[in-house]
C-alpha cells in the first residue's frame, strides 16, 4: 500500500475535518452517524438513536487520539503500566469524554440543533457497572489520571456480560435485578476478534526432558477457553493521550462439538460453548467478602492469563527479549484478585518461552506491584488447595517451588522460627490446606502498598507484619485519590463555574490550586453564590428522590447523606440509631426546635449478606414510620435512595451538606466517597479511619466533625473484653432507641424482624456501635448547631473544597509512577492522517 503523507499538529483542537472540533464539524458528524450508523432520518430518530449518534461522534475524536497514542507505543518503546483489576466501575462515558475533549458546550448545541436535550441523552446512557464499589471505582479514577498525566497504560479486566445487579426496593427489602448493560449495544467498545488467547484449565501435568536435556513440566488441560479482547478508549483531560481498557470476554474454542451434533445431540453440542462463556458472564457482587467459588478463581485466572499473554505479545512485537520484560512493563495487582499472575507469568516464561527459573523469577519479581485494599479477615483471599490443584495443577507446582525457595531464604534469616515460617508460607497448613493469595502477591512483587496512611501502618503491624519485618523496603503508602474531572467538573457544573469565575480552571489538572479559594471564604458575595449552587443541587436531588421513591423532601433542610456499600463495619445502623434518637426526642417533646434534617441512605448489599439486607429493611421501615408521623412535621425525613451507582452518585455528592464516614476505626482501608463529598462542599462527620484521618489533617480539625474511638482504642478495648450490654444498660437514650426497634414499633408490631440486628448489637457488637453511640450523637448535635449558622457553615465548606488538593487521583498516580512503576509521561502529538480521516 502506498505510504500516505501525514502531517503533525500540536494543538489538541485539530482542524482535521473528519474529527474536527468546531460546532460545524460536530453537527455534520452527528448527522452522518444518525444516517449512516443508525440508519435514521432526523424525523424518525429515537432518543437511543440520538444518543448513539452523539456517542459515535465523540468516539471518533477519541479514536483519532488513540491511533496517535498507539503509534507512539510502538514507535517510542515507552514503558507501559499494565493495571490488572477484576473490577473497573467506569460510570457513563459520554459526558466524561466530552469534558476531556473540551467540547461539552458544542455537543450540547449540536444536540439542541436536532431537537434533543443533551441531559436526556446523558441520562439515557447505561453505565458499565463492572465493579462493586470503592475498589473498582478507584481503578476507573486511576485510568483517567494515567491518561491525563500522559502515562502510557493499559487497564486489563473482564468484560462481564452482567455487571453489578440493579437494586430495587420492594416492601423495604432489596431485590436484585440482572444488570443488562449491553442490551442496547455499547458504542464505547471496539471488539478485537483477532486479539484472542487460549486459556487452559484442569487436567494434569507430566515431566519430560526437552531437547537440551532440561527437565520440564508439560500441562495437559482438560478444558480450553478463548479470551477475546474488547477495547474501550480512555482519554485524558485536554491531552491527546488516549489509553485503552482491554476487557476479556470468554468464548468456547469450538462453538459446536460437531461429533455430538452429528449424532443428533444438539444440547450436548452447545454445552461447551455455554460452559466456557460462563466465565465472563457475571460479576461476583461481593465487596470485601470472598466466597471461595471455583468460577471466581476461573475468572481471575482467565483474565490474568489473557492479559499477560497480551503484554508478552506486545513486548515481543517491538523486538525486545523477554529478559527485559520488566523494563518495558510495570504491572500493578489491584488487590489479590489478579495475584495468580505471579504463577502464570512464571509458567509463561519457563514453560512456554523456555526461560530458566532464576531469570524468570527475576523478571517476575521486578515487574509486579501489589496494592492491598482491605484488612478485613473475611476478604483475604485463600483457595482450598484441592480446588486450586484441580483447576490449575501446573500453577500449584509453580507455587510450591516458589514457596520452597522462599522459605529456604526465610530459614536462613530466622533459623528455628517455625511459627513465623508457617505464617509466611504461601500455603496455610493449619487444618484444611489453602493457597494464600496475599502471601503470593507479597513474595512475587517488588512493591507493596496500602491505600491510606493509617491503613498502611496497620498493614505493617497486623496482616502483613511478617512480610514487613522481612522486607521493610518494599512497603509504602499511596493514599487513594479521585478524579476531579468526573467528580467535580462533570457532576457539579454549578460549582465548577463558580470556582472558575474566581480562580480560572487550572485546578482541574492541578487540584492543589483550589487553595486559592481560601481567600474567598470570607467574601460575602462568594458565599451567597456558593449557597445558591448548593441549593440548586439539592433541589435537583429532591426532584430525583421524589421520582425514584415518591418521598418529597425539603431542600432547605440539612441533607445528611451516607451512600456506600451496606456493610456492618460501615455502620449504617449507627446512623439509624441517631435517626431513632432524634425521633424519640420529637416524640417526647413535640414542640422541639429541631434543625430540619433529611437523612439519605444509598448502597447495595451483597445478595448473600443477610445482616446488610436487614439493615436496608430497617432503614426503610424507620423511614416509613418517621415520614408518616404527623408529629414530626417535616423536621425529620428518612430516604433510602435505590440503586446507588456512579450515575446517581454524580447527582448525590454535589447535593450533600453532611457526609457520613462513620466506620469503626481501623476497618475502612481508605474510602473514596469521603473525598468526593468533601470536594463538593459537604462537611464530614467521621471517625479517625482510613483517609478520614488525612482529610481532617488537610481541611483542619475545626472544619471536620470528629467522633468515636481511635483504631488503637478499638483494639485495646477488644483485647480487654468489650461488653456492649453494660453500655446499653447505662445509657437511657441508647436503650430507648434499641428497645423501640426491638419492640416491633417499626415492623408493624413484629418484634422478631429486627431481632438478629438487635441481638448482634447487644451480645457481640463486633463493630462497636454502642461504644461510639454517645460520642456520635453529641457530635451530631454540634453539627446541627453549626448548620444553624449558615455563613459559618458555608465558610467551612469552602475551606473543605479549597484544601482537597491532595485527594486528586493525579497526585496518587504521580506517586505510583515515581515510586513504584518508574514510568514517565509521553506527550502524544496529533497527526492529521490526510485522506485516511477525511
Ligand atoms: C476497598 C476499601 O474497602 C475502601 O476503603 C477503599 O477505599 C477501596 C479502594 O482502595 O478499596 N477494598 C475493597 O475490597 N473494596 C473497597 O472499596
Amino acid at each position: 500500500m502506498a505510504q500516505r503523507k501525514s502531517k503533525k499538529t500540536n494543538s489538541n483542537k485539530t482542524d482535521c475535518s473528519r474529527t474536527g472540533m468546531t460546532l460545524i464539524d460536530l453537527n455534520r458528524c452527528f448527522n452522518e452517524h444518525l444516517f449512516y450508523t443508525q440508519g435514521r432520518l432526523p424525523l424518525s430518530a429515537t432518543l437511543n438513536d440520538h444518543y448513539m449518534a452523539a456517542a459515535y461522534t465523540v468516539r471518533d475524536r477519541l479514536l483519532h487520539r488513540w491511533v496517535c497514542t498507539v503509534r507512539d507505543f510502538i514507535r517510542e518503546g515507552v514503558k507501559v503500566v499494565g493495571y490488572l483489576s477484576a473490577e473497573f466501575l467506569l460510570g457513563p462515558h459520554l459526558g466524561n469524554n466530552m469534558i476531556n475533549l473540551d467540547i461539552f458546550d458544542e455537543v450540547r448545541e449540536a444536540s439542541e440543533n436536532v431537537g434533543r436535550n443533551l441531559d436526556a441523552m446523558l441520562d439515557h446512557e447505561e453505565e458499565p457497572g463492572l465493579g462493586n464499589g470503592g475498589l473498582g471505582r478507584l481503578a476507573a479514577c486511576y485510568l483517567d489520571s494515567l491518561a491525563t498525566l500522559e502515562i502510557p497504560a493499559i487497564g486489563y479486566g473482564i468484560r462481564y456480560e452482567f455487571g453489578i445487579f440493579d437494586q430495587e426496593i420492594r416492601d423495604g427489602w432489596q431485590v436484585e435485578k440482572t444488570d443488562k448493560w449491553l442490551r442496547l449495544g455499547n458504542p464505547w467498545e471496539i471488539p478485537r476478534p483477532e486479539v484472542t488467547y487460549e486459556v487452559k484449565f484442569g487436567g494434569h501435568t507430566a515431566g519430560y526432558c526437552d531437547d537440551g536435556g532440561c527437565y520440564r513440566s508439560r500441562w495437559t488441560p482438560d478444558r480450553v477457553v478463548r479470551g477475546i479482547a474488547y477495547d474501550t478508549p480512555i482519554l485524558g483531560y485536554k491531552v491527546n493521550t488516549c489509553n485503552m481498557l482491554r476487557l476479556w470476554k470468554a468464548e468456547a474454542v469450538e462453538s459446536f462439538d460437531f461429533a455430538s451434533f452429528n449424532v443428533g445431540n444438539y444440547y450436548g453440542a452447545v454445552h461447551e460453548k455455554v460452559y466456557s462463556e460462563n466465565i465472563s458472564k457475571v460479576l461476583y457482587p461481593n465487596d470485601e467478602q470472598i466466597q471461595g467459588k471455583q468460577l471466581r478463581l476461573e475468572q481471575q485466572y482467565f483474565f490474568v492469563s489473557c492479559s499477560l499473554q497480551d503484554m508478552i505479545r506486545l513486548h515481543l512485537a517491538i523486538g525486545k527479549s523477554l529478559e527485559y520484560f520488566h523494563e518495558e512493563f510495570a504491572i500493578q495487582l489491584n488487590d489479590t484478585h489478579p495475584s495468580v499472575a505471579v504463577a502464570e507469568l512464571m509458567r509463561l516464561l519457563v514453560d512456554e518461552h523456555h526461560m530458566d527459573w532464576d531469570t524468570a523469577w527475576h523478571v517476575t519479581r521486578n515487574v509486579f506491584g501489589y496494592t492491598n485494599h482491605t484488612l478485613l479477615p473475611e476478604a483475604l483471599e485463600r483457595w482450598p488447595l484441592r480446588l486450586f490443584a484441580n483447576l490449575l495443577p501446573r500453577h500449584l507446582e509453580i507455587i510450591f517451588e516458589i514457596n520452597r525457595r522462599f522459605l529456604d531464604e526465610v530459614r536462613v534469616i530466622y533459623p528455628d522460627d517455625e511459627a513465623r515460617i508457617a505464617r509466611l508460607s504461601l500455603i496455610d497448613e493449619q487444618g484444611e490446606r489453602y493457597v494464600r493469595m496475599a502471601n503470593l502477591a507479597c513474595v512475587g512483587s517488588r512493591a507493596i502498598n496500602g491505600v491510606a496512611k493509617l491503613h498502611t501502618e496497620l498493614l505493617k503491624t497486623t496482616v502483613l507484619k511478617d512480610f514487613y519485618e522481612l522486607w521493610p523496603e518494599k512497603f509504602s503508602n499511596k493514599t487513594n485519590g479521585v478524579t476531579p474531572r468526573r467528580w467535580m467538573v462533570l457532576s457539579n457544573p454549578g460549582l465548577t463555574r463558580l470556582i472558575r469565575s474566581r480562580i480560572g480552571g487550572g485546578w482541574i489538572k492541578k487540584l492543589d490550586r483550589l487553595k486559592r479559594l481560601e481567600s474567598y471564604a470570607g467574601d460575602d458575595a462568594f458565599r451567597r453564590e456558593w449557597q445558591a449552587v448548593k441549593t440548586g443541587n439539592k433541589q435537583a436531588l429532591a426532584a430525583l428522590i421524589l421520582e425514584r421513591t415518591g418521598i418529597s423532601v425539603n431542600p432547605d433542610s440539612m441533607f445528611d447523606i451516607q451512600v456506600k456499600r451496606i456493610h456492618e463495619y460501615k455502620r449504617q445502623h449507627l446512623n439509624v440509631l441517631h435517626v431513632v434518637t432524634l425521633y424519640n426526642r420529637l416524640r417526647r417533646n413535640p414542640g422541639l426546635d429541631m434543625l430540619p434534617r433529611t437523612v439519605i441512605f444509598g448502597g447495595k448489599a451483597a445478595p448473600s449478606y443477610y445482616m446488610a439486607k436487614l439493615i436496608i429493611k430497617l432503614i426503610n421501615s424507620v423511614a416509613d414510620v418517621v415520614n408518616h408521623d404527623p408529629a414530626v412535621r417535616n423536621r425529620l425525613k428518612v430516604v433510602f435512595f435505590p440503586d446507588f451507582n456512579v450515575k446517581s452518585a454524580q447527582k448525590i455528592y454535589p447535593a450533600a451538606d453532611l457526609s457520613e464516614q462513620i466506620s469503626t476505626a481501623g476497618k475502612e482501608a481508605s474510602g473514596t466517597g469521603n473525598m468526593k463529598f468533601s470536594m463538593n462542599g459537604a462537611l464530614t462527620i467521621g471517625t479517625l479511619d482510613g483517609a478520614n484521618v488525612e482529610i481532617r489533617e488537610e481541611v483542619g480539625a475545626d472544619n471536620f466533625f470528629l467522633f468515636g474511638l481511635t483504631a488503637e482504642e478499638v483494639a485495646r478495648i477488644k483485647s480487654e473484653g468489650y461488653d456492649p450490654r453494660s453500655i446499653y444498660l447505662s445509657n437511657p437514650d441508647l436503650r430507648e432507641a434499641i428497645d423501640l426497634i426491638g419492640s416491633g414499633f417499626f415492623s408493624r408490631g413484629d418484634p422478631d424482624l429486627f431481632k438478629p440486628l438487635v441481638d448482634s448489637l447487644l451480645y457481640q457488637d463486633e463493630y462497636m456501635l454502642l461504644a461510639d453511640y454517645q460520642s456520635y450523637v453529641d457530635c451530631q448535635d454540634r453539627v446541627s448547631e453549626a448548620y444553624r449558622d449558615r455563613d459559618r457553615w458555608t465558610r467551612m465548606a469552602i475551606l473543605n473544597v479549597a484544601r482537597m488538593g491532595k485527594f486528586s487521583s493525579d497526585r496518587a498516580i504521580r506517586e505510583y509512577c515515581r515510586e513504584i512503576w518508574r514510568v514517565s509521561p509521553n506527550t502524544v502529538e496529533m497527526e492529521d492522517f490526510g485522506d485516511l480521516v477525511r
